[in-house]
């Protein structure tokens, strides 16, 4: 169903599977133990030096292509549904964090490569020292210090892309709507006021409503706006 290639160290598992797109199939997952330069959006620092952790790329090239927009939103909602299982209360914060008590536990990257296919990265904090999340820019979590356990790494993969592909071709298939009641349900912004950053500014907004295409309508003054990407402050 899906192969993964594994590697100690590595630049950044998003970098290498963009770059060696041509010679992987698709539903291919590049996992690293560490990583040199992870990152995120805007190339931002992703803390990637501990085995523990979950540091992967999913490589997709699908024939359909017209939800591209939302592999992002759909993963977040399957790695949600697993830290359910770990008796947590995940939340979205649209559009790619993942927390658990308002701190952050994941990241997802999602780049596409033109013609090629796409390389969705994630990184998850299952087993982390309280002093490293203290280096972290934002409140940030891990799994071990919300559970008070060491969590399996081996396990936590298997059921996380398990549940991934297992509905993988229903989500490509009809996109944000086949899971946009589970995305709902994990997110708690909608009606509040919001910053929301993009490379230039940072705007307040009230935050209206989440879209069927998975983009976010927001008014300021009565004026609408959908934005499709961008930092979001609560
Ligand atoms: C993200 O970016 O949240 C996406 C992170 C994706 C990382 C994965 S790891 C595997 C794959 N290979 C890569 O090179 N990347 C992907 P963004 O929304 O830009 O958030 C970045 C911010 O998250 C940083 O500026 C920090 O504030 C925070 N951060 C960094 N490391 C963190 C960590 N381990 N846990 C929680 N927050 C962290």
């Amino acid at each position: 169903m899906y192969k993964i290639k594994e590697f100690k160290t590595i630049n950044s598992t998003n970098t290498w599977a963009k770059e060696n797109i041509d010679n992987l199939d698709d539903k291919t997952i590049v996992l690293a133990e560490h990583q040199s330069e992870g990152h995120g959006r805007f190339l931002r620092k992703w803390i990637s030096d501990s085995p523990e952790n979950i540091y992967c790329s999913i490589v997709l090239k699908p024939t359909k292509k017209d939800y591209l927009c939302n592999f992002t939103q759909y993963m977040s909602v399957v790695l949600c549904e697993c830290l359910e299982e770990y008796k947590t209360n995940p939340e979205i914060k649209w559009p790619n964090d993942v927390l658990v008590n308002k701190k952050k536990i994941a990241g997802i990257l999602c780049e596409t490569v033109k013609n090629k296919g796409v390389v969705l990265g994630i990184g998850i904090n299952l087993n982390l020292e309280k002093e490293i999340l203290q280096n972290i820019s934002q409140p940030a979590t891990a799994l071990n210090i919300e559970t008070g356990e060491k969590i399996n790494k081996k396990k936590f993969l298997d059921k996380f892309l398990m549940a991934f592909f297992e509905n993988y071709e229903n989500f490509i298939e009809q996109g944000f709507l086949f899971f946009k009641n589970e995305y709902l349900k994990r997110i708690n912004f909608l009606g509040k006021p919001v910053k929301i950053s993009n490379s230039k500014n940072k705007e307040e907004f009230i935050a209206k409503n989440i879209n069927n295409d998975g983009s976010l309508t927001v008014t300021k003054e009565g004026i609408e706006q959908v934005i499709f990407s961008g930092d979001i402050y609560i």
